[in-house]
Protein backbone atom coordinates (compact mmCIF):
# COMPACT_ATOMS: atom_id res chain seq x y z
CA UNK A 1 0.00 0.00 0.00
CA UNK A 2 1.09 3.53 -0.39
CA UNK A 3 0.18 5.54 2.27
CA UNK A 4 -3.75 7.16 3.30
CA UNK A 5 -5.83 7.07 0.01
CA UNK A 6 -7.98 9.83 -0.71
CA UNK A 7 -12.09 9.16 -0.57
CA UNK A 8 -11.92 9.39 -4.31
CA UNK A 9 -8.89 7.12 -4.68
CA UNK A 10 -10.33 4.39 -2.86
CA UNK A 11 -13.86 3.97 -3.53
CA UNK A 12 -14.84 3.20 -6.92
CA UNK A 13 -11.00 2.91 -8.03
CA UNK A 14 -10.18 0.20 -5.69
CA UNK A 15 -13.52 -1.84 -5.87
CA UNK A 16 -13.38 -1.57 -9.72
CA UNK A 17 -9.34 -3.07 -9.13
CA UNK A 18 -10.91 -5.93 -6.65
CA UNK A 19 -14.26 -6.45 -9.68
CA UNK A 20 -11.44 -6.58 -12.65
CA UNK A 21 -9.92 -9.28 -10.77
CA UNK A 22 -12.71 -10.83 -9.94
CA UNK A 23 -13.86 -11.65 -13.41
CA UNK A 24 -14.39 -15.49 -13.99
CA UNK A 25 -13.24 -15.91 -10.47
CA UNK A 26 -16.25 -15.85 -8.37
CA UNK A 27 -15.27 -18.57 -5.97
CA UNK A 28 -12.51 -16.31 -4.46
CA UNK A 29 -15.15 -13.53 -3.12
CA UNK A 30 -14.82 -14.64 0.39
CA UNK A 31 -11.42 -12.99 -0.02
CA UNK A 32 -13.36 -9.59 -0.14
CA UNK A 33 -14.77 -7.88 3.12
CA UNK A 34 -17.58 -9.93 4.95
CA UNK A 35 -18.56 -6.49 6.60
CA UNK A 36 -22.41 -6.36 7.34
CA UNK A 37 -23.26 -4.06 4.12
CA UNK A 38 -25.99 -2.19 3.14
CA UNK A 39 -26.25 -0.97 -0.67
CA UNK A 40 -28.56 2.07 -1.54
CA UNK A 41 -29.43 4.09 -3.81
CA UNK A 42 -29.73 7.84 -4.35
CA UNK A 43 -33.28 8.04 -2.80
CA UNK A 44 -35.65 10.03 -4.61
CA UNK A 45 -33.54 11.96 -7.78
CA UNK A 46 -34.12 10.01 -10.67
CA UNK A 47 -38.09 9.54 -11.07
CA UNK A 48 -39.46 11.67 -8.68
CA UNK A 49 -36.87 14.53 -9.75
CA UNK A 50 -35.86 15.96 -6.82
CA UNK A 51 -32.12 18.63 -6.43
CA UNK A 52 -29.21 16.15 -6.97
CA UNK A 53 -26.89 19.36 -5.00
CA UNK A 54 -29.49 19.38 -1.91
CA UNK A 55 -30.07 15.38 -1.99
CA UNK A 56 -26.19 14.76 -1.98
CA UNK A 57 -25.75 17.08 1.07
CA UNK A 58 -28.24 15.06 2.58
CA UNK A 59 -26.89 11.82 1.84
CA UNK A 60 -23.33 13.23 3.05
CA UNK A 61 -24.79 14.78 6.21
CA UNK A 62 -26.86 11.46 7.49
CA UNK A 63 -23.92 9.04 6.30
CA UNK A 64 -21.64 11.24 8.78
CA UNK A 65 -24.49 10.95 11.40
CA UNK A 66 -24.91 6.83 11.06
CA UNK A 67 -20.98 5.77 9.60
CA UNK A 68 -20.16 5.49 13.32
CA UNK A 69 -22.96 4.32 15.27
CA UNK A 70 -22.94 0.74 13.60
CA UNK A 71 -19.94 -0.45 13.98
CA UNK A 72 -17.98 -2.05 11.10
CA UNK A 73 -20.71 -2.14 9.17
CA UNK A 74 -20.21 -0.51 5.75
CA UNK A 75 -22.65 2.17 3.58
CA UNK A 76 -22.43 2.05 -0.39
CA UNK A 77 -23.66 4.47 -2.11
CA UNK A 78 -25.08 2.73 -5.62
CA UNK A 79 -25.84 3.74 -9.15
CA UNK A 80 -25.63 2.37 -12.52
CA UNK A 81 -23.22 4.48 -14.42
CA UNK A 82 -19.38 6.12 -14.11
CA UNK A 83 -21.38 9.20 -15.39
CA UNK A 84 -23.38 9.70 -12.13
CA UNK A 85 -23.96 13.03 -11.31
CA UNK A 86 -24.86 11.56 -7.73
CA UNK A 87 -22.04 9.21 -7.61
CA UNK A 88 -19.60 12.97 -8.69
CA UNK A 89 -21.10 14.87 -6.58
CA UNK A 90 -20.97 12.41 -3.00
CA UNK A 91 -17.39 11.66 -3.73
CA UNK A 92 -16.58 15.23 -4.16
CA UNK A 93 -18.71 16.06 -0.88
CA UNK A 94 -17.16 13.02 0.99
CA UNK A 95 -13.71 14.04 0.21
CA UNK A 96 -13.72 17.03 1.68
CA UNK A 97 -15.35 15.70 5.45
CA UNK A 98 -13.66 13.32 7.49
CA UNK A 99 -15.46 9.84 6.84
CA UNK A 100 -13.51 6.93 6.98
CA UNK A 101 -13.73 5.64 3.39
CA UNK A 102 -13.59 2.38 4.27
CA UNK A 103 -17.33 2.44 5.82
CA UNK A 104 -18.41 4.61 3.05
CA UNK A 105 -17.80 4.58 -0.37
CA UNK A 106 -19.74 4.61 -4.02
CA UNK A 107 -20.00 1.88 -6.37
CA UNK A 108 -21.10 1.81 -9.62
CA UNK A 109 -22.88 -1.04 -10.69
CA UNK A 110 -27.08 -3.13 -10.75
CA UNK A 111 -27.87 -2.92 -7.23
CA UNK A 112 -29.40 -6.44 -7.94
CA UNK A 113 -26.34 -7.92 -9.22
CA UNK A 114 -23.39 -6.18 -6.48
CA UNK A 115 -22.11 -9.83 -5.51
CA UNK A 116 -22.49 -11.70 -9.21
CA UNK A 117 -21.24 -8.92 -11.01
CA UNK A 118 -19.39 -6.86 -9.35
CA UNK A 119 -17.26 -9.01 -6.51
CA UNK A 120 -19.06 -6.66 -3.69
CA UNK A 121 -21.09 -8.29 -0.73
CA UNK A 122 -23.92 -6.63 0.62
CA UNK A 123 -26.63 -8.39 3.01
CA UNK A 124 -28.68 -5.24 2.66
CA UNK A 125 -30.05 -3.39 0.01
CA UNK A 126 -32.33 -0.24 0.22
CA UNK A 127 -35.00 -0.04 -2.69
CA UNK A 128 -36.46 3.84 -3.25
CA UNK A 129 -40.31 2.41 -3.22
CA UNK A 130 -43.04 3.93 -3.86
CA UNK A 131 -45.88 4.59 -1.51
CA UNK A 132 -48.24 1.20 -2.45
CA UNK A 133 -45.02 -0.74 -2.25
CA UNK A 134 -45.94 -1.74 -5.82
CA UNK A 135 -43.65 -3.79 -7.78
CA UNK A 136 -42.59 -2.28 -10.99
CA UNK A 137 -42.96 0.93 -12.51
CA UNK A 138 -39.34 1.80 -13.51
CA UNK A 139 -36.00 2.91 -11.40
CA UNK A 140 -34.36 0.42 -8.62
CA UNK A 141 -38.18 -0.44 -7.30
CA UNK A 142 -38.82 -2.73 -10.72
CA UNK A 143 -35.13 -4.17 -10.96
CA UNK A 144 -35.87 -5.19 -7.09
CA UNK A 145 -38.73 -6.26 -7.49
CA UNK A 146 -38.04 -8.22 -10.86
CA UNK A 147 -34.67 -9.74 -9.14
CA UNK A 148 -35.98 -10.84 -6.02
CA UNK A 149 -39.45 -12.55 -7.58
CA UNK A 150 -42.26 -13.16 -5.86
CA UNK A 151 -40.78 -14.01 -2.74
CA UNK A 152 -40.54 -10.38 -2.07
CA UNK A 153 -44.14 -9.39 -3.20
CA UNK A 154 -44.95 -11.53 -0.23
CA UNK A 155 -42.61 -10.88 2.43
CA UNK A 156 -43.86 -6.94 1.81
CA UNK A 157 -47.42 -7.42 1.97
CA UNK A 158 -46.98 -9.17 5.43
CA UNK A 159 -45.36 -6.43 7.18
CA UNK A 160 -47.46 -3.64 5.28
CA UNK A 161 -49.88 -2.38 2.61
CA UNK A 162 -48.64 1.23 2.15
CA UNK A 163 -45.27 3.66 3.24
CA UNK A 164 -45.06 7.04 4.42
CA UNK A 165 -42.90 9.34 2.56
CA UNK A 166 -40.09 9.62 4.87
CA UNK A 167 -39.99 6.54 6.16
CA UNK A 168 -38.41 2.84 6.15
CA UNK A 169 -39.99 -0.74 6.19
CA UNK A 170 -37.05 -3.85 6.58
CA UNK A 171 -38.22 -6.59 5.08
CA UNK A 172 -36.43 -10.05 5.60
CA UNK A 173 -35.73 -11.83 1.96
CA UNK A 174 -36.91 -15.20 2.39
CA UNK A 175 -34.21 -17.79 1.43
CA UNK A 176 -35.90 -18.81 -1.72
CA UNK A 177 -35.73 -15.57 -3.39
CA UNK A 178 -33.11 -15.37 -5.89
CA UNK A 179 -31.86 -12.52 -4.94
CA UNK A 180 -30.51 -14.07 -1.33
CA UNK A 181 -29.24 -17.54 -3.87
CA UNK A 182 -27.69 -15.65 -6.12
CA UNK A 183 -26.50 -12.10 -3.91
CA UNK A 184 -26.36 -12.97 -0.67
CA UNK A 185 -29.00 -10.64 0.07
CA UNK A 186 -30.82 -11.24 3.65
CA UNK A 187 -32.79 -8.23 3.81
CA UNK A 188 -34.63 -5.66 1.79
CA UNK A 189 -35.46 -1.51 3.05
CA UNK A 190 -38.44 -0.70 1.54
CA UNK A 191 -38.17 3.48 1.78
CA UNK A 192 -40.00 6.11 0.33
CA UNK A 193 -38.71 9.42 -0.66
CA UNK A 194 -39.97 12.99 -1.18
CA UNK A 195 -41.72 13.44 -4.76
CA UNK A 196 -41.24 16.22 -6.42
CA UNK A 197 -42.37 14.83 -10.17
CA UNK A 198 -45.81 16.57 -10.65
CA UNK A 199 -46.87 13.11 -12.49
CA UNK A 200 -46.44 11.01 -9.61
CA UNK A 201 -48.54 10.85 -6.30
CA UNK A 202 -48.09 13.53 -3.04
CA UNK A 203 -45.87 15.78 -5.25
CA UNK A 204 -44.48 18.40 -3.17
CA UNK A 205 -44.33 21.28 -6.04
CA UNK A 206 -40.90 22.31 -5.48
CA UNK A 207 -41.72 22.91 -1.82
CA UNK A 208 -38.08 22.02 -0.75
CA UNK A 209 -38.44 23.02 2.92
CA UNK A 210 -40.40 20.08 3.31
CA UNK A 211 -39.04 17.76 0.57
CA UNK A 212 -35.47 17.80 2.57
CA UNK A 213 -36.89 17.44 5.83
CA UNK A 214 -38.67 14.45 4.43
CA UNK A 215 -35.61 12.89 2.35
CA UNK A 216 -33.43 13.46 5.55
CA UNK A 217 -36.32 11.33 7.75
CA UNK A 218 -35.92 8.60 5.14
CA UNK A 219 -32.42 8.13 5.33
CA UNK A 220 -32.28 8.34 9.15
CA UNK A 221 -35.08 5.42 9.21
CA UNK A 222 -33.15 3.92 6.08
CA UNK A 223 -30.01 3.69 8.22
CA UNK A 224 -31.68 3.27 11.58
CA UNK A 225 -33.32 -0.24 9.66
CA UNK A 226 -30.02 -1.16 8.98
CA UNK A 227 -28.14 -0.52 12.51
CA UNK A 228 -31.61 -2.43 13.89
CA UNK A 229 -30.50 -5.82 11.01
CA UNK A 230 -26.75 -5.60 12.81
CA UNK A 231 -27.49 -5.38 16.20
N1 LIG B 1 -29.17 -0.34 -9.58
C1 LIG B 1 -28.62 0.73 -8.98
N2 LIG B 1 -29.14 1.96 -9.05
C2 LIG B 1 -30.25 2.13 -9.79
C3 LIG B 1 -30.89 1.05 -10.46
C4 LIG B 1 -30.29 -0.23 -10.33
N3 LIG B 1 -30.82 -1.31 -10.92
N4 LIG B 1 -31.98 1.55 -11.12
C5 LIG B 1 -32.02 2.87 -10.86
N5 LIG B 1 -30.98 3.24 -10.07
P1 LIG B 1 -35.45 5.83 -9.02
P2 LIG B 1 -36.85 7.63 -7.14
C6 LIG B 1 -30.68 4.57 -9.49
O1 LIG B 1 -36.09 6.50 -10.17
O2 LIG B 1 -36.33 8.83 -7.84
C7 LIG B 1 -40.17 4.00 -9.06
O3 LIG B 1 -41.00 3.83 -10.13
C8 LIG B 1 -31.06 5.78 -10.31
O4 LIG B 1 -30.03 6.10 -11.26
O5 LIG B 1 -35.42 4.34 -9.01
O6 LIG B 1 -36.81 7.59 -5.65
C9 LIG B 1 -40.84 3.76 -7.72
O7 LIG B 1 -41.93 2.87 -7.83
C10 LIG B 1 -31.17 6.84 -9.22
O8 LIG B 1 -29.87 7.33 -8.87
O9 LIG B 1 -36.14 6.25 -7.61
C11 LIG B 1 -41.27 5.13 -7.29
O10 LIG B 1 -42.57 5.43 -7.77
C12 LIG B 1 -31.71 6.07 -8.01
O11 LIG B 1 -31.51 4.69 -8.33
C13 LIG B 1 -40.28 6.07 -7.93
O12 LIG B 1 -39.70 5.35 -9.03
C14 LIG B 1 -33.19 6.30 -7.70
O13 LIG B 1 -33.94 6.37 -8.89
C15 LIG B 1 -39.18 6.46 -6.99
O14 LIG B 1 -38.35 7.43 -7.62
Amino acid sequence: SEGPVSFSDNAVTVLNEQKDQMVGMNSNAASLSDAPTLAFPSISTSDFQFDHEKATDIIIEKVEEFVDKIGNARLVLVDLTHRSKILSLVKEKASKRNIDSNKFFTFVGDITRLYSLGGLRCNVIANAANWRLKAGGGGVNAAIFSAAGPALEVATKEQANSLLPGSALVVPLPSNSPLFIQEGVTHVIHVVGPNMNPERPNCLKNDYLTGCKILRDAYASLFEGFASIVR
